[in-house]
């Protein structure tokens, strides 16, 4: 059976968001509002194909990609810088590189028991969060 990330899931933990946050270079009070927040995300897989919704009372963003297929990233309303983002798969985990202006950027994503795993990763910056089923 391949793996499956469709669902609603909600934070449960967010290690070093702070440091992620200052990496891409998020201003403090934006930071401030967004380390209070509990990000919700509604995932919807088919086969390859990705829907990511990250939704919360501040911003919400949404992402929508094939796994193997380039393409165009605007992360509008985060720090809006553009990128070129690709997603592979490495096993069972959902490995995206964002290449542009910020070195090392990217995120991974896996399932380990029921939880979904997420790791931010931008310049020395590793931010850690895990979410439960809704
Ligand atoms: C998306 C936030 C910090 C700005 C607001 C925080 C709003 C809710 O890209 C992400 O997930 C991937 C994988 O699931 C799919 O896009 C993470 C949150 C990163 C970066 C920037 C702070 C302002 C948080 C949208």
């Amino acid at each position: 059976m391949p793996v499956d990330f469709s669902g609603t899931w909600n934070l449960v933990s967010n290690d070093n968001f702070e440091g992620y946050m200052v990496a891409l270079g998020i201003d403090f009070a934006t930071r401030k509002i967004a380390k209070m927040l509990k990000p919700q995300k509604v995932i919807k897989q088919d086969g390859d194909s990705f829907y990511i919704h990250t939704t919360s009372t501040f911003r919400d963003y949404l992402l929508e990609f094939k796994v193997g297929e380039e393409f165009e990233e605007d992360n509008k309303g985060l720090d809006n810088r553009k990128c070129k983002s690709l997603v592979t798969w490495e096993n069972d985990k959902l490995v995206c590189v964002q290449t542009g202006e910020k070195k090392n950027r990217g995120w991974t994503h896996w399932l380990e028991g029921d939880d979904l795993h997420l790791e931010l990763r931008c310049e020395n910056q590793v931010c850690r969060q895990v979410f439960k089923r809704a």
